[in-house]
């Protein structure tokens, strides 16, 4: 189906396009003269033909630039009237017959814009009085005319003019030169970083803000000066991010043998952001909700999203500033390897388990879907229309899945070698996937080309497996085969190399010897053949097979196993990801039968034999409480529907919604003895520690309290009274919401009283209530949008509301579409102004084929009316719209 005809139809940039650029920019010089509506942009390029250029001829100069006033251009100091100038909306050309094409030339030009009208926060913005920029991937082109392409690298001197009183600090990248007054109450600072960078790494921020300072001395003894910039008032609550950089910095030295470079790392604290963080040269800049953290005002989640985001950007640093990407279609180059390295972080600092777990719940909520829907697009894409549509989760966590299947692969030491290579070789280049590949290829003298096909094909590959086993013979056969089913523009799919880590089990739930890794006896099998048989010779009993240990590839398995198999494995797996996989079965398949009940009418009777299972892990003293935590969690209803789409049946929110209800009743009522004792062994208040151990009891104790917030609500107000920390309070609030509990309306309202001035909390306000599984939500809703507080062209608070109704899934889905037209009337108000923040939020939309036809017709007229011509719909909305439409 195609969107309406009237809508434009941008032209896409294809990966066969590439071609080096024709000119190159050696050096650039930057002088901002700061004023909210008309800030002065001083740029001085020197500039070259680029001798690797495809093209002999000479070539006109063009630069990127759009929405600039331009003052004036000179090239070698002769000005350059406008006659002579091609300027359209999206760039600046000089014919090439002005251009010297033997002779390196300087190229300067002044343009005007104007901070405080961007509210789509790319390029230079202002966030409440302060001056900050965003430029991954084209906001630079938003500052000035420039070669806006990652494989144009140049180092920066940059000028910064303000006035004094409103922005004392004033900040770009790397190292400070000089700094001192003006007249007329202004005063600016210089600052000149060494190293060649993108324009896409380009920062700068000026504003009234305060630094919490800290040291780190490197490695090989050379100290930096750490500052975190955050508002007047904010500066007691930066020490866990400082804390977590520091950790960062030394994990990447002793993981990766890489060394911090400047002699300053600074990270600013932003409230109007579009993501969570962006890794510019020693001027990381933050949304504020992923920097501020107190335990008043912070849950353990924040504390563990602080954590890994300051690890992220920090580890950009190596892999994404000193080694960038050539262009961006090689975007997973540094995206998934940096979600690989922050992963591989987190587990180091806390549980290797849980957090295996947890990323693999990510994966397959947001990843499986993207790749199973209209959007799917391969980790490597061959087009797009807009690049800021291709920060997905197909990008970012497939992306780390695939380097981390790498990393099983090779295994650590010649995968650490491996990288070694790459950040050796490519120091200071824009790099490739092939030439990311060829460093693995190079340590390991393997060939990995079919490897290869992960980053250019979509889709997540289908295994279908069968087991025999022959006494006589003690012969166990296992035969993988794999498919990947097609995906938009790609019918046709060719196998895959995927590492299958796997065990037996012996009948006393001991593992069986197959030369396999460690006492869990973990072999990785490789699977490369449409279909292949996998022989174990001396097996002396029927096994019980452990498939895809740790999740060791990004594929679906579909196998059907008896539920006292399940409970077999979540009792004996020694491999602790499929142990917590066999609950999470058990779950899934539990919830199937209580949905194929309620839709066969009358009254459910299923889930006693999971209530079983899960109470005998509950008792087992051996299993930590983190992992106690994530086992109680039963899967969410997105899952549900999810896994209806893979078995080609008809999702049915409404049976979901009352299966998860009747199951999470059941539970708190089959357990209510193990929930009350574990919330009485973790319960007991304790001075707060943002510690994993810490967390991982008040992990469980929380679970707990949400089961049993439904039997007593009075339970879950007491603790929403006497919190003693975030992590408390929030996690009773919900509970309250979640259940329906009368005692929730006087909570939110005692919530909203106490932390109406902290922005961070306000949208958790907003966020609870949009989750809430009410039947008259939606007018709930409307009356939240006229709230004060609903500043909707903030993004935090405009994704915490509206983002967060479209996850509410059973009310997002209401089969009188008032979900889709809700959610569309917002996504198109806010794409008038803030184009990333709409596409973002309209990708909810992408799973509508999975529902009935009443539902698909509601979601498709809900679509349609976003991309009606005379809404003027954004290239970015439309892309997204019109695929998800097709
Ligand atoms: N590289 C940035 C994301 C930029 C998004 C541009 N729309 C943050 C990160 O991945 O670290
Ligand atoms: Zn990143």
């Amino acid at each position: 189906m195609r969107p309406d005809d009237s809508a434009p139809t941008p032209a896409p940039v294809l990966l066969a396009d590439y071609a080096p650029p024709p000119y190159l920019i050696d050096t650039v010089r930057l002088t901002f003269e700061l004023e909210p509506q008309a800030t002065r942009v001083t740029a001085a390029l020197a500039m070259r033909r680029n001798p690797a250029a495809l093209v002999e001829a000479p070539q006109d100069l063009r630069f990127d630039g759009r929405s600039l006033k331009l003052i004036a251009a000179s090239l070698d100091g002769r000005p350059l009237p406008a006659a002579n100038l091609r300027i359209d909306e999206e760039s600046l050309s000089v014919p090439a017959a002005l251009v010297p094409q033997d002779a390196p030339f300087l190229w300067e030009c002044v343009t005007e814009i104007a901070p405080v009208d961007n509210l789509a926060l790319e390029g230079l913005y202002m966030s409440k009085g302060m001056y900050c920029t965003q430029c991954e991937a084209q906001g630079f082109r938003k500052i000035t005319y420039f070669l806006d392409r990652p494989d144009v690298m140049a180092a920066y001197e940059v000028r910064i003019e303000a006035d004094k009183s409103s922005c004392p600090a004033l900040l770009s990248n790397g190292d400070p030169l000089a700094r001192g007054d003006l007249p007329e109450g202004r005063h600016f600072a210089e600052w000149r970083d060494p190293h060649r960078k993108p324009s896409y790494l380009f920062a700068l921020v000026a504003g009234n803000l305060i630094a919490h300072e800290d040291r780190f001395t490197t490695a090989s003894g050379k100290p930096v000066d750490l500052r975190i910039y955050v508002r007047p008032g904010d500066e007691n609550r930066c020490a866990y991010a400082m804390d977590s950089l520091k950790r960062a910095m030394r994990w990447d030295e002793e993981a990766y043998g890489c060394e911090y470079d400047l002699g300053l790392f600074m990270i600013v604290a932003v409230d109007d952001f579009n993501m969570g963080a962006m890794e510019n040269k020693g001027l990381n800049i933050f949304n504020s909700k992923y920097v501020l953290a107190s335990p008043e005002t912070a849950t353990d989640a924040t504390y563990v999203n602080i954590e890994s985001i300051v690890a992220h950007e920090y580890f950009h640093n190596w892999t994404g500033d000193r080694v960038t990407c050539r262009d961006w279609f090689q975007l997973t180059l540094k995206e998934g390897l940096t979600v690989f390295r922050d992963q591989c972080f987190t587990q180091d600092q806390r549980s290797r388990a849980a957090h295996r777990i947890a990323d693999v719940i990510a994966l397959r909520g947001r990843q499986f879907a993207e790749d199973a829907g209209p959007l799917a697009h391969p980790p490597r894409p061959r087009s797009y229309l807009e690049i800021n549509n291709f920060y997905t989760a197909t990008v970012y966590e497939k992306g780390a899945e695939i380097v981390g299947m790498l990393h099983r692969l090779l295994g650590p030491e010649l995968y650490r070698k491996a990288t070694d290579l790459y950040l050796s070789r490519h120091d200071g280049e824009a790099a490739t996937l092939e030439q990311f590949l060829a460093c693995f290829e190079e340590v390991s003298g393997r060939d990995l080309q079919q490897f290869f096909r992960w980053w250019t094909q979509a889709g997540t590959p289908r295994l279908k497996l069968s087991e025999a086993y022959d006494p006589e013979a003690r012969r166990y056969a296992l035969t993988v085969a794999q498919q990947v089913p097609p995906t938009p523009g790609e019918p046709k799919k060719e196998p895959l190399h995927v590492p299958l880590a796997v065990g037996l089990l012996g009948a006393n739930g001991a593992p069986l010897e197959i030369g396999g890794e460690g006492e869990a006896q973990t072999k990785i099998l490789e699977l490369t053949a449409p279909e292949q048989v996998f022989v174990f010779e001396e097996i002396a009993e029927k096994p019980t097979l452990s498939f895809l240990r740790d999740f060791s590839a990004p594929v679906i398995v579909e196998r059907e196993v008896e539920d006292s198999e399940r409970a077999f494995l979540l009792t004996h797996d020694p491999d602790p990801f499929n142990r917590w996989e066999a609950g999470r079965d058990f779950a899934r398949s539990t919830l199937r039968g209580l949905i194929r009940e309620i839709q066969a009418g009358g009254d459910p009777t299923g889930g006693e034999d999971y209530a079983r299972a899960l109470g005998a892990t509950l008792a087992d003293s051996r299993l930590e409480p983190a992992y106690k935590a994530l086992l109680l969690a039963t899967p969410p209803a997105e899952e549900m529907a999810s896994e209806a789409a893979q078995r080609g049946e008809t999702a049915d929110p409404e049976a979901i919604h009352a299966a998860k209800t009747r199951l999470a009743r059941l539970l708190a009522r089959r357990l209510e003895p193990e929930l009350r004792a574990a919330y009485a062994e973790f319960g007991a208040p304790e001075p707060y520690s943002p510690d994993a151990a810490s967390a991982g009891r008040r992990a469980l104790k929380n679970a707990a309290l949400g089961y049993l917030a439904a039997l007593d609500g009075d339970f879950a107000a007491r603790q929403f009274d006497s919190a003693a920390n975030m992590t408390d309070e929030a996690a009773a609030l919900s509970a309250l919401v979640a259940a329906g509990a009368p005692q929730a309306e006087a909570a939110l309202a005692r919530f909203h009283e106490r932390w109406r001035k902290d922005p961070q909390l306000l949208d958790d306000w907003f966020l609870r209530q949009a989750l809430a599984p009410r039947a008259d939500l939606v007018e709930r809703m409307e009356a939240l949008t006229r709230h004060p507080d609903f500043e909707w062209r903030t993004p935090n608070r405009f994704r915490a509301l509206i983002g967060g109704f479209m996850a509410n899934h059973w009310r997002f889905h209401a089969a009188d579409g008032s979900g889709y037209r809700f959610a569309a009337h917002w996504i198109g108000r806010m794409d008038l102004l803030n184009p990333q923040i709409s596409a973002r939020i309209a990708k909810g939309f992408e799973t509508w084929q999975r529902y009935d036809e009443t539902r698909q017709a509601q979601a498709r007229a809900a679509m349609n009316d976003m991309l009606r011509a005379e809404r003027k719909p954004s290239k970015n909305l439309y892309e997204i719209l019109s695929k998800i439409l097709e």
